[in-house]
C-alpha cells in the first residue's frame, strides 16, 4: 500500500488553544482523510511542543511544576482535536520518553557528523517565538513577529554548523519546485538565503526545562531542534516505520515558522543524511478585526464555543471555504453564520433533503425504477476529477468551492425536472429524476467526507451506504430498488443573537475597558422600603465606596460583611432609592438565583481582576 505522511506543527501549550490552531488541524485533517479515501496508508501527526523557557515561565506563573502544567495544558489541545474530529494517528508530546530517546540519537549523529561545536552566544532572543535574532532583524529593537521587547542572551553555548547547508538548501529549492509552497513564501526563503547563513546556537544553560545534551549535562537543547525532531519521533526513527513514511509528504505549518522548517529543519536533515520533506506547505493566519489571533497578544477565539453554537462541521466548512489556503483570512461570527445558513443549509442541505424526502414520500423510501442520465453522469465525473486534482495539489479551498457548485447543480437539476408536477403528469420522468438525484447526493456525500465527516456519516446512514473509498464517486451506481433510511435535517440555520446574551466575541481590548477590583464588604444594611436592595460599604485600596446592590432576596446583610467581592468600579454612578451607588457587583445568575463572585484566597482590597 502506498503511504502518505502529513504533519501539523506541534503547538506550545502555554495557554489555551485558539482558532488559529484549530484552522491548521482542520486543513491537515481534510488532506489526511482524502488520502485515506484514495487508499493510502496515512500517518497524520499533531501534538504539543512542551519544553523551553516560555513553557517554564508559564508554569511558574500558574504556580505549577512544568511537567504538571504541560500534562494539564496538553490535554486541552488533544481535547480540541477530538472535538474537531481531527483524525490524527499520533498526538505527540515532546516531554515523552520516546521523544527524548530520538532527540538524543539525533544530537549524537549531528555531533558525529562534526556539525556541533562549543562557543559563546551573545545576542537578542525572543522567548515568545523561542528564536535567536540578529540585531539587524529587530524592528525598533523589538521582535519582528511579536513586537515585544527581546531578552539579551550572553552565555556559553553549543552551535550547529548550519552555515554549511545554505547552498544545498538553495539547490533543493531550485531542483524541486514543490518543496516549499506557496510560491510567495518560497521566494521569501530564497531572499533570506541570499545572505550568508549563520551557524545556529542550539543550547541554553539559564533554564533546565528541556532535553539535556548527551555530551554536556549543563546544557539543554534549543527548543526548536527538540520540537522539529518530533517529525522523526512520530514515525519511530530509525525503525522500519520510519523507512516507510520518510520523507514526509506534507509538513503543514503557519507562516511565522517557515524559516524554522525550511532552513533549520532542512539543515538538520541534511546533516543526518536524510532526504528533505517532499513538501512544506505554509498557510496564512486567521485574523479577527484585522489582527492575527495570538496567545501572546491575548487575542484568542475559542473554537469550542463555535463548535457548540454552530456545529463542528459548519466550523470546519467555514474555515476551509472562507480562508483561501495559503493566505490570511478573517474570521467573523457573521461570516460563519452566513456560510452555514446560505450555503450549507440552503444549498447542500436543501438539495439533500428535497431528494430524500421526495424518495420517502413518493416512492416509499425506495430509489425508483428509472434511467441513468449518462450526460449528467459524465458531467459529474469530469467535475469530481477536477476536485480530485485540486485536492492532490492541496488546493482545498478551490476544491470545496467546486464541490459546492456540484450541490448547486443538483438543486438546478431537481428544479428543472419539477418532479412534484411530473409525478402526476409524467411519473417516468419523476422516477428518472430521483434516481439521478439520489446518485448526485451520493457523489456529494463522498466528496464532502474529508471536509465534514460527521455530517457525511449521517448522510451515508440516510442513504443506507458505506463510504469505503474515493473511487465510488465516479459512478452513478445506486440502483433502482435501493432502500434509503429516514431523512433528517443536516444543518439547522442559526440566527444572530443579541450581544447581551454573551455570544458576541470581544477582544481583550474591549474587556480591558472594564476596571474590575476586589473589594472588602465592611458594612451592609437593608435599604428602607426596598425588598431587593442592600446598601454596602466596600473598602478598596485607598477609598471606600457605597454600592447599592439588588441582592437582598439572596443574602442577609450580615452574610456579606467580610466577603471579598468583585466590583466594576469605572461605571457612571447611579441613584437607587435616593442613594448614590458607585460601582456594580458581579454575580453568577442562574434561574433567577444570584451568587456573588468572590475570590478563593484573601487578597488586598483593590486588587485588580484581569
Ligand atoms: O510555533 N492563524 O507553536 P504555536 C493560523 N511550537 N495559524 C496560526 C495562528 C493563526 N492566528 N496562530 C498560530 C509553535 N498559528 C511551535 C511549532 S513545530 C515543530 C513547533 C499556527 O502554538 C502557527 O503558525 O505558536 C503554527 O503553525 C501553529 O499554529 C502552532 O503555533
Amino acid at each position: 500500500m502506498k503511504t502518505f505522511f502529513i504533519s501539523t506543527a506541534i503547538d506550545y501549550p502555554s495557554t489555551i488553544p485558539h482558532l488559529g490552531h484549530a484552522y491548521e488541524k482542520v486543513c491537515a485533517d481534510v488532506i489526511a482523510r482524502f488520502k485515506r479515501l484514495q487508499g493510502f496508508e496515512v500517518h497524520f501527526s499533531t501534538g504539543t511542543d512542551e519544553h523551553g523557557l516560555k513553557i517554564q515561565r508559564s508554569a511558574e506563573k500558574a504556580g505549577k511544576q512544568p511537567k504538571e502544567f504541560v500534562d494539564f495544558m496538553s490535554g486541552k489541545f488533544r481535547k480540541l482535536c477530538d472535538e474537531l474530529k481531527i483524525s490524527y494517528d499520533d498526538f505527540i508530546r515532546t516531554s515523552e520518553e520516546r521523544h527524548l530517546k530520538v532527540v538524543q540519537l539525533i544530537f549524537k549523529k549531528l555531533h558525529q557528523a562534526g556539525d556541533i561545536y562549543k562557543g559563546f552566544y551573545e545576542g537578542p532572543y525572543c522567548t515568545e517565538c523561542e528564536t535567536f535574532y540578529s540585531e539587524e532583524e529587530l524592528v525598533d529593537g523589538k521582535c519582528p513577529v511579536h513586537k515585544k521587547r527581546v531578552e539579551r542572551v550572553e552565555e556559553e553555548s553549543y552551535f550547529f554548523r548550519m552555515s554549511k547547508y545554505r547552498n544545498k538548501i538553495l539547490d533543493s529549492i531550485e531542483r524541486n519546485p514543490d518543496f516549499i509552497q506557496p510560491e510567495s513564501r518560497k521566494n521569501e526563503i530564497i531572499n533570506r538565503l541570499r545572505e550568508p547563513l549563520k551557524d545556529l546556537c542550539i543550547s541554553r544553560t539559564d533554564f533546565d526545562w528541556g532535553i539535556q545534551l548527551p555530551i554536556d549535562k549543563k546544557h539543554v537543547l534549543y527548543v526548536w531542534v527538540d520540537a522539529l525532531s518530533n517529525y522523526l519521533t512520530t514515525i519511530d526513527y530509525p525503525t522500519d516505520k520510519f523507512q516507510n513514511f520518510w520523507p514526509v509528504d506534507v509538513h503543514l505549518i503557519g507562516k511565522d515558522i517557515s524559516w524554522h522548517h525550511c532552513v533549520i529543519w532542512s539543515s538538520v536533515l541534511l546533516s543526518l543524511g536524510l532526504p528533505l520533506p517532499k513538501k512544506i506547505f505554509i498557510h496564512g493566519f486567521v485574523t479577527y478585526k484585522g489582527e492575527k489571533l495570538s496567545k501572546s497578544r491575548g487575542l484568542v477565539i475559542d473554537p469550542t464555543h463555535l463548535t457548540k453554537t454552530y456545529s463542528v462541521d459548519a466550523l470546519r466548512y467555514f474555515l476551509i471555504r472562507e480562508i483561501s489556503f495559503g493566505q490570511d483570512g478573517a474570521f467573523s461570527e457573521e461570516g460563519l453564520r452566513t456560510r452555514l445558513n446560505d450555503e450549507l443549509a440552503d444549498v447542500f442541505g436543501n438539495f439533500v433533503h428535497r431528494v430524500l424526502t421526495f424518495t420517502r414520500d413518493r416512492f416509499g423510501g425506495k430509489v425508483p425504477d428509472g434511467k441513468i442520465d449518462k450526460k449528467l453522469e459524465a458531467e459529474l465525473r469530469e467535475r469530481v476529477e477536477k476536485v480530485e486534482k485540486l485536492l492532490e495539489e492541496l488546493k482545498v479551498t478551490q476544491a470545496l468551492e467546486e464541490i459546492m457548485a456540484i450541490a448547486g447543480r443538483g438543486n438546478e437539476y431537481f428544479q428543472s425536472c419539477r418532479p412534484w408536477e411530473a409525478i402526476k403528469s409524467d411519473p417516468k420522468k419523476a422516477a428518472d429524476c430521483l434516481l439521478n438525484c439520489v446518485n448526485l447526493v451520493k457523489v456529494l456525500c463522498i466528496a464532502l467526507q474529508p471536509f465534514m465527516p460527521s455530517v457525511c456519516d449521517k448522510l451515508a446512514e440516510q442513504l443506507n451506504l458505506k463510504i469505503t473509498g474515493w473511487e465510488g464517486i465516479k459512478k452513478f451506481d445506486i440502483k433502482s430498488g435501493h432502500s434509503i433510511r429516514e431523512p433528517t435535517i443536516l444543518f439547522q440555520k442559526i440566527q444572530a443573537q443579541s450581544p447581551s446574551r454573551g455570544n458576541e466575541l470581544v477582544s481583550v481590548k474591549d474587556l480591558s475597558k472594564l476596571d474590575i477590583r476586589i473589594g472588602n464588604v465592611v458594612k451592609a444594611e437593608r435599604v428602607p422600603k426596598s425588598e431587593k436592595l442592600l446598601k454596602l460599604e466596600v473598602e478598596l485600596a485607598k477609598e471606600r465606596r457605597t454600592i447599592v446592590a439588588g441582592v437582598a432576596e439572596h443574602y442577609r446583610p450580615e452574610e456579606l460583611v467580610g466577603k471579598q467581592v468583585a466590583i466594576i468600579i469605572n461605571l457612571e454612578p447611579a441613584k437607587l432609592m435616593g442613594i448614590k451607588s458607585d460601582g456594580m457587583l458581579l454575580a453568577a445568575v442562574e434561574e433567577g438565583k444570584i451568587s456573588l463572585l468572590t475570590v478563593d484566597k484573601s487578597v488586598k482590597p483593590g486588587a485588580r481582576v484581569e
